[in-house]
């Protein structure tokens, strides 16, 4: 009896074993990561808020997680070991109306290279899905930039900004 339950005992923690080790590892969120503010314009960048301190919402969805900036601003990651993708949903905060000129590019910089960069984005345009590939990147620069025309009304999210494995 005494044997047959060590035994039910060992297979119970293989099982969990297994189980996670099939289930995809968990995200890691920009705004649980130590983040450095490399330049900002107008307003200090928000965690987890607009750059007015608001609820992060894009397009009238509206999003946990992430940073709220107005451009031109510059924030600085290091990327979590191990982790292979940056990803995140971009655009111009709902707070700004959209007949308001907000104009922002989004661009990525990993160790000095641009990795990737948005078209312009205005606050009429719906949320975007952007995915990333950061494997070979130490140090990651998500910049807004002003669009070319100024920095009036760009309030930019990077709404669930986040690491992944794939
Ligand atoms: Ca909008
Ligand atoms: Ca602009």
């Amino acid at each position: 009896m005494g044997a047959l339950r060590w035994i039910l005992a060992i297979l119970g923690v293989l099982a969990i074993v297994g189980v996670s080790a099939l289930l995809p590892p968990r995200p890691v969120y920009l705004s649980d990561l130590k983040v450095e503010v490399v330049r900002y314009y107008w307003a200090n960048p928000q965690r987890n808020a607009s750059v007015d301190g608001n609820s992060l919402i894009i397009g009238e969805k509206w999003y946990e997680k992430g940073y709220g900036v107005h451009a031109e601003t510059e924030l600085k990651v290091l990327v979590p070991p191990g982790y292979t993708h940056f990803v995140s949903i971009i655009g111009v905060d709902d707070e700004i109306k959209d007949d308001l000129p907000a104009s922002v590019q989004f661009q990525l910089v990993g160790d000095g290279v641009i990795l990737f960069e948005s078209p312009v984005i205005r606050a009429a345009d719906a949320p975007r899905r952007i995915v990333v590939d950061v494997s070979d990147v130490e140090e990651l620069h998500l910049i807004a930039k002003d669009g070319g025309d100024g920095p009036n009304s760009d309030h930019a999210d990077w709404a669930n900004a986040r690491f992944i494995k794939r």
